[in-house]
């Protein structure tokens, strides 16, 4: 029997378990439209930027660990995927992209919204390809999800020329080796039976060579800490992660990417290290005879200057991805494994240590050096999010944007859970926050959803709260409202003699209006009485709702580690630097 290439990709869809694909139709992908529509089962998320909707698709892969689909058609709609999908190549993010492209007898001549979407996207994809015929189709597939899934996880593209989504092929499935009787006997469903020829392989792990040699290592270690990075954050490793911890007396750090993974009130976790990370795990990092860091890429923002970080230590480097070793930092033992598997090849094998001397001097940097300190300043953004969070449940997925406002959730957050903390960490992409809330959102209903945002960021992509009032998904958006790019008005102030060119809008925004006025409930906690009420109500309320707070314009997010500059040189903030404190919802709540 044959069908059409669209149906085949629909088949597949559907076959595959996808619950949810997000795009914008357009003509040269109206077949796979056409198709969807026809088939009914694979629901369709309706963006109103190709942008929003492949955020949309990784919010919904970031929460899951599954691949998020997006479809856009030739030309614009392609290229407007671009920084969503370089986004998830930096941050590891499983993403499959079906674009629609000229017919095949077109291409090359400038045809109308024809563009080389695969040579644009080949950097930033694990792989980037045409699909020249639909019988090629359901095997492309099989590559692409795959691959998107496997090692480190990370984007795919296929881009389908119009004729081939028109053209008829035998269906696959009927045609495999053994066909109709197989598919008789085989009571599975065809996606699965598919699926057994590619089913990634089982995730590297450790020899036990290494496992050995890695335990000998953290055993002779007098000062070890244990770095956890997003490639730590899944499945198993955050259990393994904390018995490692408390067995062996590790202080634990996360990256950005990693935070939650050990929750934030255990003993051991320092919280974030890096530019705006706490002095506590700066110092530890600086003083520690042995690192051992788990999941991580030691990205720029991480380690400050890299001659400088962990000068004292011998290093183990566990990653998925080989090419990560030697790129920033070159490791005294790399282990090429999954997190978990060498998590749990090196608990067996690492002696239960006290380390009460390390642990207890450890414990001084944290004391000596609170993340909110006296002169720090944060214009009551960290209390508006300290507000929110004795509100959410402990399983509640956080989302930020970009800027201070991201810092401030990642600084004072208390994350609970490993997982649940979505941001655009390698890439740090304003406009990030809202299509992945929503996503996560869809992809997990029952999920409690908050969004935390600044006024520019929510700017990037506000189209959005359309599909939101559209979806009625269950997220709270906050907006930390200092109307203007908080986190460069903070680097000229700093580091450009306060020269704040174009870091400030000239207009304030009435959010909670324009919420409205896109089918979003909206409030605004500076004209209401009771601002606290008003907030546990929003947040409380099942769907959608924005959340609108003004913070102090003049906000720096401290302490700060100067670009280029090594951990250890922080910057506190302090009476030099501190601004006076304005008026502001979170103070009127408190
Ligand atoms: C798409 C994009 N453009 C520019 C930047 C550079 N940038 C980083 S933070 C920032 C300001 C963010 O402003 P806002 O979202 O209001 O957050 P705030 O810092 O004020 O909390 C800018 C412009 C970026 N990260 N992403």
């Amino acid at each position: 029997m044959s069908i059409t290439g669209a149906r085949i990709i629909v088949k597949y869809l559907e076959s595959r378990g996808v619950r949810f694909v997000t795009g914008i139709p357009g003509g040269s992908i109206l077949p796979l439209y056409d198709a969807l529509a026809e088939n009914g089962r694979v629901r369709h998320v309706l963006a109103r930027h190709e942008q929003g909707a492949a955020f949309m698709a990784q919010g919904m892969a970031r929460l899951t660990g599954l691949p998020g689909v997006c479809l856009a058609t030739s030309g614009p709609g392609a290229t407007n995927l671009v920084t969503a999908v370089a986004d998830a190549h930096r941050d590891g993010v499983p993403l499959v992209c079906l674009t629609g492209q000229a017919p095949l007898n077109q291409l090359g001549t400038e045809a109308f919204q024809e563009v080389d979407i695969v040579a644009i996207t080949r950097p930033v994809t694990k792989l980037s390809r045409m699909v020249r015929r639909a019988d090629e189709l359901a095997d492309a597939l099989d590559e692409a999800f795959a691959l998107a899934a496997s090692g480190r996880p990370g984007p795919v593209l296929l881009d389908i020329p119009k004729d081939v989504q028109l053209a008829e092929a035998d269906d696959p499935w009927t045609s495999m080796s053994g066909d109709r009787t197989r598919a008789g006997r085989d009571h599975r469903p065809e996606g699965d039976r598919r699926m057994r020829r590619t089913r990634p392989g089982v995730p590297p792990s450790p020899s036990s060579w290494d496992a050995s040699r890695a335990a000998a290592m953290i055993n002779a270690a007098r000062r070890p800490v244990l770095l956890l990075g997003g490639g730590a954050a899944r499945g198993l490793a955050p259990e393994l992660a904390r018995r490692l911890a408390e067995k062996a007396s590790l202080p634990v750090t996360m990256t950005l990417m990693g935070l939650g993974t050990l929750p934030a009130e255990h003993a051991l976790n320092l919280g974030m290290h890096g530019m705006h990370g706490h002095p506590a795990a700066n110092r530890a990092l600086v003083e520690c005879d042995l690192l051992l860091a788990v999941g991580n890429r030691f990205d720029d923002r991480a380690t400050g200057r890299p001659e400088t970080f962990c000068p004292k230590a011998r290093i183990i480097h566990v990653n998925l991805d080989p090419s990560e070793f030697g790129r920033i930092l070159s490791a005294d033992l790399a282990v090429a494994s999954d997190a978990a598997q060498a998590l749990s090849a090196f608990l067996p094998v690492t002696e239960r240590r006290e380390r009460q001397e390390w642990l207890a001097r450890v414990n001084r940097f944290r004391s000596g050096a609170p993340m909110a300190g006296p002169g720090e300043n944060s214009g009551c953004a960290r209390e508006l999010i300290g507000r929110v969070a004795a509100k959410m449940r402990e399983d509640a997925v956080v989302v930020t944007d970009v800027g201070q406002h991201q810092m401030f959730v990642a600084q004072s957050f208390p994350f609970r859970r490993a997982g649940r903390f979505l941001t655009s960490g390698g890439l740090g992409v304003m406009g990030f926050g809202l299509p992945a809330a929503i996503g996560a959102a869809l992809a997990e209903p029952e999920a409690q959803v908050v969004l935390f945002t600044g006024d520019g960021s929510l700017k990037m992509n506000i189209q959005e709260l359309a599909t939101l009032a559209d979806t009625g998904a269950n997220v709270k958006v906050v907006v930390l409202d200092n109307q203007g790019l908080g986190l460069v008005a903070q680097q000229q102030r700093l580091f450009f003699a306060g020269r704040k060119n174009a870091s400030h809008y000239a207009r304030e925004t009435d959010f909670a209006a324009l919420a409205r006025a896109f089918g979003v409930a909206g409030v605004d906690l500076e004209t209401c009485t009771c601002p606290d009420a008003v907030l546990g109500e929003a947040l409380d309320a099942p769907g959608p709702a924005l959340i609108h707070a003004r913070v102090d314009r003049q906000a720096m997010v401290f302490p700060m580690v100067p670009p280029g500059a090594s951990n250890a040189e922080m910057l506190h903030g302090g009476p030099e630097i501190t601004t006076p404190k304005l008026p502001c919802a979170a103070n009127m709540i408190l």
